[in-house]
């Protein structure tokens, strides 16, 4: 039974497991854990659970797929009791949901809230893992499954003179938890990624002024969002379960409502093509970057749908000089797409500007504000939009310790290296949830983590079939998964551009296409592969 009321376990009386992170994928994993009578317990940093919903709370934070997709499918009382109020969820919507499911399932007594694993350390002579908290807490356990997120540690560039700035300064990553009022202020925001693009239109909106400083242009598509269609719930609920293997049969997990549409770009004559482009545009949302078959593999048709974009900002912003600023030249989809409500529009606004910081990056923060290309911007407000310390960030902030006191950032020092996305060598009965080596960001969250997870605890449950004490990859099975996905990864447009993906927004970070880019389907058949052929590319010990 789960040690509910002591502060650590033992390690005479280990628990079964340490999950670190109460996000979905923690809350999945602890709710799986409970079910098959596993002792289990979670230590997540934040106040609450949530995770990425916990975190990022700034203004216009949506999820870019869609509600009835962005959500769990283990339990069916749950998506048949749960109601979305708008095709594309707002944070707060999201956090209520987490927040729904950590109380239906009862799991808030299983975790450990403002507790910061700190280091976690496999203990050879006994296979057990020793985690220690920020707060000094030590807990013994068997496995461990780190659900620490993708976009979980902020990045925040190294300006000089970065904490000067006197007046208010947030990160869209770790936004206040109160309201932020933007009336009557002068508002400066660094970045155009997705953070920025949903909060630039609201922000906007009840500021005195807006200064938007951009390094890259973003290719943007309107979401269309609005009160989800109940008929469209209904028709979906009457058979979820099919909905959702539909979706599990697509690229990324999602968008098996969307009209289909196999054929290449050049089938078609330009008029045509436009208007297969304005279909998906009025659609709105990510299934843009879907629009034919060959845009995201051939240069050629990318460009075209890319054009098509460029185009669409030229006849939204007015002003031709901001438009072309706002013109992306890197290829479609290489930086992930974002999803917007009103973003091009805001342009057009008296009070906003953009800035470009490509050619004369920020030379510093000062007291008031920031200088570039000579000139000091003054400010009442700076928001940093500028991104995360994509999928490794936060496993390297903890002291990971494998066999032979190997460090994880020893290990990864030339880049993150994992078997499936599930599994390190040298790290026994230590498992990633959305990992680097899996499709993770480049498919739809919920789903990933849900097969990561039956995977694992499937796993586990073979383990103790076979009365086995430890799981671990061989390091041939990992260098191997990491050259085949480095393989996909270079017959694809994505490694073109300098994307989180490839580590390229953190200076110093090694340059690896982290997401397994073989698409959600083919990943899952290697997975239950794996499993069914009685896991090759692992050993067990006893
Ligand atoms: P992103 O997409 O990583 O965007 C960060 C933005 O910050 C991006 O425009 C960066 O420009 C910019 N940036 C980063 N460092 C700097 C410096 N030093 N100077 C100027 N500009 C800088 O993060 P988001 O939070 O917006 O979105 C993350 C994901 O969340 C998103 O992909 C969705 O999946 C949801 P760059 O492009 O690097 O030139």
């Amino acid at each position: 039974m789960p040690l509910l009321n002591h502060p650590t376990s033992s390690e005479t009386n280990p628990l079964d497991l340490i999950i670190v992170g109460a996000g979905f994928a923690g809350l999945y994993a602890l709710q799986r854990a409970l079910n098959s009578n596993r002792s289990a317990v979670v230590l997540e940093r934040g106040g609450d659970v949530g995770g990425t919903w916990y975190w990022n709370r700034y203004p216009g934070a949506r999820c870019d797929v869609q509600s009835m997709e962005y959500s769990y499918s283990f339990d069916e009382a749950l998506q048949q009791n749960w109601s979305w109020t708008e095709r594309y969820a707002a944070q707060p919507e999201i956090l209520d949901y987490a927040n729904h499911v950590a109380d239906r399932f009862a799991l808030r007594p299983h975790i450990r809230f403002d507790t910061l694993a700190d280091s976690m350390t496999f203990l050879e002579d006994c296979s057990l893992w020793r985690t220690k908290t920020a707060k000094g807490d030590v807990f013994y356990s068997r496995f461990c499954i780190m659900a620490t997120g993708c976009l979980s540690s902020t990045n925040l560039p190294d300006f000089e003179g970065r904490d000067d700035f006197k007046g208010e300064a947030y990160h869209t990553g770790n936004w206040p938890h109160e309201p932020v009022d933007f009336t009557g202020k002068r508002v400066g925001i660094i970045g155009t990624g997705s953070s920025s693009i949903q909060s630039i239109p609201i922000i906007a909106a009840s500021c005195a002024h807006l200064t938007v400083f951009q390094r890259t242009p973003n290719y943007s598509i309107p979401a269309h969002n609005g009160p989800i269609d109940e008929d469209y719930v209904q028709a979906i609920k009457q058979q979820y379960g099919d909905f959702r293997a539909l979706n599990q049969q697509m690229f990324a997990g999602f968008g098996a409502h969307q009209s289909r549409w196999d054929a290449s770009v050049f089938d078609l004559d330009e008029s045509g093509r436009t208007q297969r482009f304005e279909a998906r545009w009025q659609e709105g949302g990510l299934g843009f970057s879907s629009s034919f078959s060959d845009t995201g593999s051939n240069l050629e048709a990318n460009q075209i749908a890319a054009e098509f974009v460029r185009n669409k900002i030229r006849g939204t912003v007015t002003d031709p000089e901001t438009a072309e600023q706002l013109c992306p030249d890197q290829v479609l989809g290489c930086k992930r797409v974002c999803v917007d409500t009103d973003y091009y529009e805001t342009y057009n606004r008296a009070n906003v500007d953009l800035v470009s910081v490509k050619d004369h990056p920020i030379e510093r923060i000062t007291p008031k504000g920031l200088i570039t290309n000579g000139t000091q911007y003054d400010f009442d407000l700076l928001i940093f939009a500028t991104g995360f310390d994509a999928m490794t960030g936060t496993l390297l902030k903890i002291d990971i310790q494998g066999r032979g006191g190997i460090t994880l950032a020893e290990k990864w020092s030339a880049g993150p290296v994992t078997y499936l996305g599930l599994a390190i060598d040298g790290f026994p009965n230590f498992f990633t949830v959305s990992g680097p080596g899996s499709p993770s960001v480049l498919s739809n969250m919920i789903v990933t983590i849900e097969q990561h997870v039956n995977w694992i605890m499937d796993c586990l449950d073979t383990m103790q079939a076979r009365q086995t004490a430890t799981i671990e990859a061989t390091e041939t099975a990992s260098s191997d998964w990491v050259k085949a996905g480095n393989a996909i990864a270079a017959g694809t447009l994505f490694p073109t551009c300098n994307s989180w993906y490839l580590g390229a927004n953190v200076p110093g970070k090694p340059r690896i296409f982290m997401p397994y880019v073989g698409g959600f389907p083919s990943y899952v058949e290697i997975c239950e592969n794996v499993k069914r052929e009685g896991y090759p590319g692992f050993v067990f010990s006893n």
